[in-house]
């Protein structure tokens, strides 16, 4: 059995959507990032970094139970586990993988801050203009980098990987990076496409989690403090 330490967010969409692409069973363990429920000792267990998602394997290699952080570690680790979303060329498996590390490195990083500054702390009246412009300039450079990838390419390396289900979460999201897809047309149609896939986000978002996720606002003063005000509640001491 999987289990996935799941909220609504980029990079733990990643993961649902591989689940949903690859057909195993998996439990969604909701974990309410705004509510610091990341924070507590027995999570840290299975995330030494305290962030979601995490994935736990109870049939892991070997039949051994198996723990997975990281939102690229659990989409490399789901896609060789069954043979799934990852070429076996060794040329093209390793274009997979090097795109798929330009996510999690660059790409995912980097829009994640645009977001911050330019939709989240903007709205709560924080002005930072220097860090404004900087992150805007380095996601235009960014999504010209995955343009330029996707021209004459329906996906990233030709066909449907996990390097596009890397990537997707967050080009999904790309107004609140200050980012007009319409400037990329390459990179807008390939959104569609992923977009209209079986497992694409739109119908997860009618999922229960997803649906309490709606419920939450996440960003009030109490939730802004708990993600990045430095004031995360106290970790719960092991029984
Ligand atoms: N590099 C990590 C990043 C994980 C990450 O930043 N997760 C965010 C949500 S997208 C989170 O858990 N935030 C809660 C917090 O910062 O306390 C990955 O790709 O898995």
């Amino acid at each position: 059995m999987l289990e996935l330490y799941y909220y609504t967010s980029p990079n733990a969409r990643k993961a649902l959507m591989m689940l949903e692409e690859i057909g195993l069973p998996y439990e969604v363990r909701w974990t309410d990032i705004s509510a610091g429920d990341q924070h507590t000792d027995e999570y840290e267990r299975i995330n030494p970094n305290r962030k979601i998602p995490a994935l736990v394997d109870h049939h892991g290699p070997g039949g051994r139970p198996l723990k997975v952080f990281e939102s690229g570690a659990i989409l490399l680790y789901l896609a060789e586990k069954t043979g799934k979303l990852v070429p076996t060329d060794p040329i093209r498996r390793w274009n997979v993988i090097q795109w798929l590390f330009w996510q999690t490195s660059s790409q995912g990083p980097l829009l994640g801050q645009a977001a911050h500054f330019v939709s989240h702390a903007a709205n709560r009246g924080i002005g930072v203009e220097y860090a404004v412009d900087r992150y805007r300039r380095e996601a235009a450079r960014l999504y010209g980098v995955l343009e330029r990838q996707l021209a004459g390419r329906d996906y990233i390396d030709g066909e449907f990987s996990i390097a596009d289900i890397a990537v997707f979460p967050w080009v999904r999201v790309a107004k609140g990076q200050g980012v007009n897809l319409d400037d990329f047309p390459n990179v807008k149609r390939w959104c569609d496409a992923v977009g209209g896939r079986p497992s694409a986000l739109k119908k997860l978002d009618r999922d229960e989690a997803t649906k309490q996720a709606a419920k939450t606002s996440y960003y009030t003063d109490e939730t802004w403090n708990v993600l990045f005000g430095g004031k995360s509640p106290a970790p719960a001491t092991a029984a």
